[in-house]
C-alpha cells in the first residue's frame, strides 16, 4: 500500500476542500449542497483530526429539521446551478430551503463514534442533538412503518437511488405529465454511470407528487404508487436507535421509548427476510412483491445488531470472486451493472457499515473488508464508487465519504470501530 501518511493526508484535504465552514458537500459540481448521511458520514471523518468542527457539521444538518420531525435529504444553503432538482423544484417546508424527503438515518451512529473521540466535549454537544434525533427517529416511526419495516416514499430517501430494489414500484408510476426538465448530473459524470431516463421521469414525477401535496405526509400517503419496505432504512434506523440509546443513558435520559421502538424494528426487519431468496430483500408494500435482490444495504442485518445466522453463506457466495467490497447487487443477478451507480457498484461507506457489524458479531470477514476497502482506495483513489470486478474508480471524483471512511475506519491508521 502506498504511503499511509499521504493518503491520510490526501483524505484531510479532501475534506477541506468540500468544507464550505459549517457544512460539507459531497463533492464539486456534482453534488453543490449538504446532503444527509453523507455529512453524518464527513463528521466521522473530521473527529480523527478535529473533533469540534464534526460537532459544527451535525448541528448544520439538524438546523434544517423541519416542524414535523423530519430532517431532509437535501440542505440548501446557497443556490447552485449545478445541481437539478434544486430548491425551486422541491419547495421545502423547513427553516432552510431543502428538500421533502429523508436518508437513512446513520447520524445516531456516527454521533456516538464522534462522541467516543472526545467524550468531555461530547457531553457539552450531544444534549441538543438528543432531543433532535429523537425526534427525527420519531418521525420516522409514524410515517414510515409498515409491519414494523421501515419504508421509502421516494428512491432518494434509501440513498440506493437506481437500486433494482424499486423496479416495482417504479413501473407503477406513469411519468407521462412530468414535462420538460434538463438533468445536470450528466454534465458532470458519464451517463453510462448514472441513472438512466426512465428513472429520472420517474424521481422528478415523485417530487412533483410531494410538492403538490405541500409535503404533507398523511396526504402523500394517501393512494402513494411509490412504498418500499427497504433492509437500508430498516437496518440503519434500528442500529440509530440502539445507538441513541445509548448516548441517552450517557444524558441521563428516559430511554423506554426508543426501547419500545427496538421491539417493532426488530420485528419488522424479519418482514423483510425473502424465504425463496434466503435473504433480506426489498418489499414493495403495495403489491406485496419482493425485488429479489441481494444488495449491500441486506448485509446491514448485523450492523443493525441481528445475529443472522443465514446472511453468513450468502455473504461469501456473493464475495467468492471479488476483491474490493460489498458490491450493491449481487454480481450474479441478470440487472447487475458494475459501473451504473447502485445497481452494481462497491460504495466505501456501506462497506464501513457492513464490516462495523461483522466486527460486533465477531466474524472474521470484518477484518478483511476493512483491508480490502483500504486496497481498493489505496490503488484507485477516493472516488464515489467502485467497479467491484476490478476497483475502476466511478462517479465523483474527490469524495466526501470516501475521504472520511478512510480516515474514520480504513486507513491502517484509524482508531479501530
Ligand atoms: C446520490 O443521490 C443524489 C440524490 O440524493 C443524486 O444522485 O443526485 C446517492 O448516492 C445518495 O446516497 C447520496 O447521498 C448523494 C450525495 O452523495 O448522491
Amino acid at each position: 500500500m502506498k504511503n499511509v501518511e499521504i493518503l491520510d493526508q490526501r483524505a484531510r484535504d479532501i475534506l477541506h476542500l468540500n468544507d464550505k465552514g459549517t457544512y460539507t458537500i459531497p463533492t464539486e459540481g456534482l453534488y453543490p449542497y449538504q446532503w444527509n448521511w453523507d455529512s453524518a458520514f464527513a463528521a466521522v471523518g473530521f473527529a480523527q483530526f478535529d473533533v469540534n468542527r464534526a460537532w459544527v457539521e451535525l448541528e448544520t444538518l439538524f438546523s434544517g429539521q423541519w416542524d414535523n420531525g423530519m430532517v431532509p435529504h437535501i440542505l440548501f444553503h446557497r443556490a447552485d446551478p449545478g445541481y437539478f432538482p434544486g430548491p425551486d423544484v422541491w419547495a421545502g417546508t423547513g427553516p432552510i430551503p431543502s428538500s421533502g424527503i429523508s436518508q437513512p438515518p446513520v447520524a445516531a451512529t456516527m454521533a456516538r463514534m464522534v462522541f467516543d473521540c472526545d467524550p468531555v466535549l461530547g457531553k457539552q454537544r450531544l444534549a441538543p442533538l438528543f432531543d433532535k434525533m429523537l425526534v427525527w427517529h420519531r418521525w420516522f416511526m409514524q410515517w414510515r412503518l409498515d409491519q414494523g419495516a421501515v419504508c421509502i416514499s421516494h428512491p432518494w430517501e434509501a440513498g440506493r437511488d437506481n437500486a433494482p430494489d424499486w423496479d416495482v414500484a417504479m413501473a407503477n408510476i406513469d411519468p407521462g405529465d412530468v414535462g420538460e426538465y434538463t438533468r445536470r448530473d450528466t454534465s458532470h459524470v458519464d451517463s453510462s454511470m448514472r441513472p438512466k431516463k426512465y428513472d429520472y421521469d420517474r424521481y422528478i414525477w415523485l417530487v412533483q407528487r410531494g410538492r403538490r401535496l405541500d409535503w404533507d405526509e398523511e396526504a402523500m400517503l394517501a393512494d402513494t404508487p411509490f412504498r418500499v419496505a427497504d433492509p437500508t432504512m430498516t437496518f440503519i434506523l434500528l442500529r440509530a436507535q440502539r445507538d441513541l440509546v445509548a448516548l441517552g443513558k450517557i444524558l441521563g435520559r428516559d430511554v423506554s421509548e426508543i426501547e419500545a421502538d427496538i421491539e417493532k424494528l426488530q420485528a419488522g426487519a424479519e418482514t423483510l427476510w425473502n424465504n425463496k431468496l434466503g435473504c433480506y430483500d426489498s418489499r414493495d408494500v403495495n403489491s406485496g412483491q419482493w425485488a429479489n435482490s441481494i444488495s449491500n444495504a441486506s448485509f446491514l442485518c448485523w450492523y443493525a445488531g441481528l445475529a443472522a445466522e443465514d446472511m453468513k453463506s450468502v455473504y461469501a457466495d456473493v464475495m467468492k470472486d471479488l476483491r474490493y467490497g460489498v458490491p450493491s447487487l449481487d454480481t450474479r443477478h441478470e440487472q447487475f451493472d458494475g459501473m451504473r451507480y447502485w445497481r452494481g457498484p462497491v460504495w466505501g461507506i456501506m462497506n464501513m457499515m457492513i464490516a462495523m457489524g461483522m466486527s460486533e458479531m465477531n466474524m472474521p470477514e470484518a477484518q478483511a473488508l476493512r483491508e480490502t476497502t483500504a486496497a481498493l482506495i489505496a490503488e484507485h483513489g477516493f472516488a464515489e464508487y467502485f467497479d467491484p470486478r476490478d476497483g475502476s474508480p466511478a462517479g465523483g471524483k474527490s469524495f466526501t465519504w470516501t475521504a472520511a471512511i478512510w480516515l474514520g475506519w480504513a486507513s491502517p491508521s484509524a482508531r479501530t470501530l
